[in-house]
């Protein structure tokens, strides 16, 4: 671990260097604000993304996430069920080799969970309450001392409430074997194995202002009061068509700013596609902008094919990993330059759109792609229609779709050689059936 602490500490020192002579820091590129990672880092937040250790093998993986992330979270490598699996029996192999990754590039890590109902191994749910109590708190204790000084942020109690219009407590091993303190008593103890690690209380379906987040909103307020440490409020943020953005977002995170901890968007993903999708993604951005303890966002994924719901393509880049237009709008929203870095450290391509054409029933589009100042050798452009719009034709390109069939991936078609600053085209016909609003396009990535 000291070594690790070394590393962390002389990339951190590298990063100041570079700050101070005004440059980006790692991770990125010498653009600024031109990934996700250093837009939010000029925005004062950091911008992160859940990670499996069994993906970090794949490189079209790792340079996405070296690329766009500045903090990441183990999606499930520091779990009870994987740190310790019989009583007693610690195993950090899989949790080490992210933060071990994060670490040589320079990202933090947010440590996700010391206590939650599921994923729990077999053996705890036996304990009785003594044995249990014991159990819990020397599983905080020795998860957190493992990491020390490593995770800037842990979820130390994860979804201890109830869906629902109750406001109750789950019925969980803890709650009914401990009763209403083990929270409490789960953070005190966290304080004492880690006094530098930001103590967190995370939950879902908590991120608009309802029975569920009230009764957090209340829990916090009363441990704040009694002076137990308990720092940030995690909002999952997991977003779909029956549980959309909440239009009180913003107003529920200030809230409890206004308690005196710390917010964290913690994994968030939206299903959708197209401009639907990116115009809610750009609503959460807003909403972390506009609360100053909203201190950074966290998507519960680098790509959609291996999303926990990825059927529902809710994250920012796609199987292939090219960004999505919610990538576009994300990182628009955090005030960055979008316009298609390929991570080489030059802008790799930009796109623009012309309408040629316009009949009745359809209208003939037109999208110009040009290499920036080094030669190229493919593309992708992403193309999103409004439906009830319908792509009919296209030329030029080879078009993939999306299950929606609105958004059109289009990659060369013997056109993906440009010299620097040469250009090329792909064409395509819409059919309006009654709507002639203009396609969105999702910018360029080189390659
Ligand atoms: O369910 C979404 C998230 C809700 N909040 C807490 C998060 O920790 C939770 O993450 C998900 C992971 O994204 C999934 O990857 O938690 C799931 C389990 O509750 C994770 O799924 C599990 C599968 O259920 C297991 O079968 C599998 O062995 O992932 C495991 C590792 O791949």
């Amino acid at each position: 671990m000291r070594t690790k602490r070394l590393r962390r500490a002389l990339v951190a020192g590298l990063a100041g260097l570079l700050a101070g002579a005004g440059l980006t820091a790692l991770p990125g590129t010498a653009h600024a604000a031109d990934t996700l990672a250093s837009a939010a880092a000029a925005k004062g937040r950091y911008f992160g993304t859940a990670v499996a250790a069994n993906h970090l093998g794949e490189s079209a993986y790792v340079s996405t996430l070296n690329r766009e992330f500045g903090s990441v979270t183990a999606e499930n490598e520091m779990k009870w069920d994987a740190t310790e699996p019989s009583r007693g029996n610690f195993t950090f192999g899989a949790g080490d080799r992210i933060v071990g990754h994060a670490q040589s590039r320079g990202m933090d890590v947010r440590g996700h969970t010391l206590v939650w109902h599921s994923q729990l191994p077999g053996w705890v749910s036996g304990l009785g309450a003594n044995d249990l109590r014991s159990a819990m708190n020397n599983h905080i204790t020795r998860v957190m001392q493992h990491y020390q000084g490593e995770i800037h942020s842990w979820d130390v109690v994860n979804e201890a409430f109830q869906d629902g219009g109750s406001g109750a407590r789950r019925n969980s091993v803890f709650q009914n074997k401990l009763g209403d303190g083990w929270i409490e008593e789960a953070f005190r103890t966290a304080r004492a194995a880690d006094p530098n690690a930001k103590l967190c209380y995370n939950d879902y379906n908590t991120d608009g202002v309802n029975a569920k987040s009230n009764a957090v909103y209340n829990l916090v307020r009363d441990l704040k009061s009694r002076g137990v440490p308990i720092d940030c409020v995690g909002f999952q943020s997991h977003f779909n068509s029956a549980s959309p953005v909440p239009s009180d977002y913003r107003a529920n995170l200030q809230r409890f700013a206004d308690l005196g901890v710390e917010v964290q968007i913690t994994e968030l993903d939206i299903e959708g596609s197209g401009s639907s999708q990116a115009a809610s993604y750009a609503r959460v951005v807003d909403a972390c902008l506009a609360v100053s303890r909203c201190t950074g966002i966290t998507v519960w994924g680098v790509t959609d094919k291996y999303s926990w719901r990825s059927g529902g393509t809710p994250l920012l880049f796609d199987g292939n990993y090219a960004k999505k237009p919610a990538y576009h709008s994300v990182l628009s929203a955090l005030g960055g330059s979008g316009g298609g870095d390929d991570g080489g450290g030059d802008a790799g391509c930009s796109v623009s759109y012309t309408k040629t054409r316009e009949w009745s029933d359809r209208f003939n589009g037109q999208v110009t792609v040009t290499a920036g100042s080094r030669p190229i050798s493919g593309w992708t452009v992403t193309v999103t229609v409004t439906p009830p719009q319908k792509v009919s034709a296209t030329w030029n390109g080879s078009p993939t779709w999306d299950s929606s069939g609105n958004v059109m991936t289009m990659r060369p078609n013997g056109n993906g050689n440009l010299s620097a600053g040469a250009s090329t085209s792909f064409g395509f016909t819409v059919m309006k059936n009654g709507n002639s609003a203009a396609p969105v396009l999702g910018g360029c990535t080189a390659s």
